[in-house]
This record gives C-alpha cells, structure tokens and sequence, in this order.
C-alpha cells in the first residue's frame, strides 16, 4: 500500500528517527494573524537542534528523513502596532454585535477553508503516525487538533487524550459567542455536534470516546461548558486543583483514570494558554492564574514515564503578541522570547529523558 503523498505546498515536516513533526501553520481557526508563525520561529530559535541533541545523547538517534519548508501564510501577516490596534479595536467592536451576518451562511469562520486544509493536515499526520514515531504537531491554532486526534485516534489500540489548556474549547457552532472553531475542537472530537455533517468534513471520523479524555489547566470556562463535559465523561483538573495539590498528584490521578479506562495509547494536546500569562504572554488569549513552566514539564514527563506517550500538539503560540515586528521580519527578541522558552521546555519533558 503506497503511503499518501506529502503536500509540500501546505505544510512541512521532518522525521526523526523517533520523533516525527508536521507543521501546521494554521491560523483562521481564530481571528489573529500569527500563530502561523510560530513552528518556523521554533526551528529558527534552534530548539530542534537543540532537541536533536538531546535525542542523540540518550538511547535514541536523530535522523533527518525529509525537510520541506514551504509554509502558507493564510492570513496577511505584515502589520503595524498602531493599525492593528486599531483593527483589533474594530474586531472587538464586531464580536460585539450577532457575527451572523459576516459568516455568508457557514456555521463558524472559515468553515469551509478548515474543512480543505485540516483535511491535508490529518493526511499529513496519518502519513508521520506511520513511521512509529512519536508525533509532534506544532500548530498553529488549536483547530489542529481536529486533525491530528482525528488521524492518530483511526490508528490501532485505544487512544487517550490530555487536553491541556486555559479553556474548555467545548463550544459548538450554536453556543459558541464568537464561531470561531478554536473554541469548538474538544466539543466536536466528542461529537456534541456532528462537525462530519458540515459540508467539507465527511472526513472526520474521530474514534475517542470523551471518557478517555482528561482536561487539565482550565481556568475560563465559558456558560455550560463545564457541565456539558462532565456530562460526557470528561474528567476535569482546573490550574487551581493542580496549584492546590500539585501536578504530580494531579497527573497521577488523570494517569490512574487512564489506566482503568485501558488506554493503550496518550495524545496530549497543549495549548500554551494553559500556562500563566506571565509565562507565556505569546498567544491570542492569555489567561492569568495558569500553569507553571514546572508544571507543564512534570505534566509532559510523567505521560513520557507512563510510557504510553505516542503524540504530542503544542498550539495557539502567537509570537506577535509578544513582538509584533517580528512579521516584519526583525528576530532580536527570538531569544528571549518566554513562549519559546515554555515551548522548548514543553517539549525537552515530552520527548527525552534529560533535563529541560
Ligand atoms: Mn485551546
């Protein structure tokens, strides 16, 4: 059986001999230009050279298998601070008032582009999971996560997830007061609504049940949302709980509900909202009262010590929040960057035995 082809066009990865990346440079699953970006800053920041390293000093060899660099840029990404205070002023004053009439009849943003390019996405990760690699999607915005849980949970054994994030992305296109899809990713893996009927989406075909979902970092639920995933099932650890009782005790608890479940297989999905603003101040919806870069490691390396770890996306990192020159092409603050930084450590924990 041929493998499906790679599309340059839309995306790039590369293999390690163990760890396996697909970029996603998606951004219209919400309204900033951005997060685009950020999987080219990372290699530009040199973490996956640095990981590389890392990789070889343990067991495990690094290996380039392919390289294509070829990105899209959806969204325009030039922009000056000014003009886009000035449009996220205008944007705010639309999100305002019923979107219906700017979505020309899709149920949210950009449906039907979504539908096209997580499409290619989810073929793209089918083709790294493969490989019996440890997959890595650098997103781009949490609509990623459509794609990859929904390739990577059709591949064999039964597949759980650790949502770690800020919010419960938990909206469906009814409930949701924006319709932008980054807030509706987990609601429509757990089909509390059938994202498949949507024209473009027959694709979709999830195979995850909600009990073998575990949501960590939650801190901005919107109306109902709560309510509706411990409805499914879906077992809930606010940043509270893990700033109360720590996030060795909470992973061992999610890691525990896991295991009764017969879970074969962990995806954790990481968007960097989870962590304090503080922290990681790059993305489009920061939150204060999150997660520590200690707890963010101890969440990563304990799914890695469990050893049933098999995918990993990091998501909604939007460098310009931090440095809006950056699109204009300037890199002086890349290395200082803490969203970077966070991205790194996240990853080190994730994927090799060493210290981050
Ligand atoms: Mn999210």
């Amino acid at each position: 059986v041929a493998a499906p082809r790679l599309d340059p066009n839309t995306m790039h990865s590369w293999l390690l001999q163990d760890v396996a990346v697909v970029h996603a440079p998606l951004n219209i699953g919400q309204p900033h230009s951005g997060t685009e970006l950020t999987a080219d800053l990372l290699e530009r920041y040199g973490t996956w050279d640095r990981l590389r390293g890392a990789l070889t000093e343990g067991h495990k060899v690094a290996r380039d298998l392919t390289w294509q660099t070829n990105p899209q840029k959806i969204l325009p990404s030039k922009r000056r601070p000014l003009r886009d205070q000035l449009a996220q002023s205008l944007q705010w004053l639309l999100q305002q008032s019923p979107p219906s009439w700017r979505l020309r009849g899709q149920p949210f943003f950009h449906a039907y582009e979504l539908a096209r390019r997580l499409q290619e996405l989810c073929e793209q990760i089918r083709t790294a999971a493969q490989t019996e690699s440890i997959v890595v999607t650098l997103g781009g915005d949490h609509s990623v996560a459509v794609a990859s849980i929904n390739a990577l949970s059709q591949q064999p054994g039964r597949m759980g997830v650790l949502w770690v994030d800020a919010h419960g992305d938990f909206n469906t296109p009814v409930t949701s007061p924006s319709k932008n899809f980054h807030g509706m990713p987990l609601a429509a893996l757990c089909r509390l609504f059938d994202l498949s009927q949507v024209p473009g989406f027959g694709w979709f075909q999830p195979n995850l049940s909600p009990r073998d979902i575990v949501h960590i970092g939650s801190r901005a639920f919107d109306t109902g949302e709560r309510e509706a995933m411990e409805a499914m099932g879906i077992q809930i650890h606010s940043a509270e709980d893990v700033r109360q009782k720590g996030a060795e005790i909470v992973m061992a608890q999610a890691l525990d509900h896991l295991e009764a479940q017969g879970i074969d297989r962990l995806h954790i999905s990481f968007d960097v909202d989870a962590l304090d603003d503080t922290v990681a101040p790059g993305t489009g919806t920061p939150e204060p009262g999150g997660l520590t870069i200690h707890d963010a490691q101890t969440l990563c390396a304990s799914a890695r010590q469990w050893g049933r770890l098999a995918s990993l996306d990091v998501v909604e990192a939007n460098l310009l929040f931090e440095d809006p020159d950056l699109a204009h092409g300037s890199e002086a603050t890349l290395v200082v960057s803490p969203t970077l930084l966070a991205i790194e450590a996240i990853l080190m924990a994730a994927l090799t035995d060493g210290e981050a």
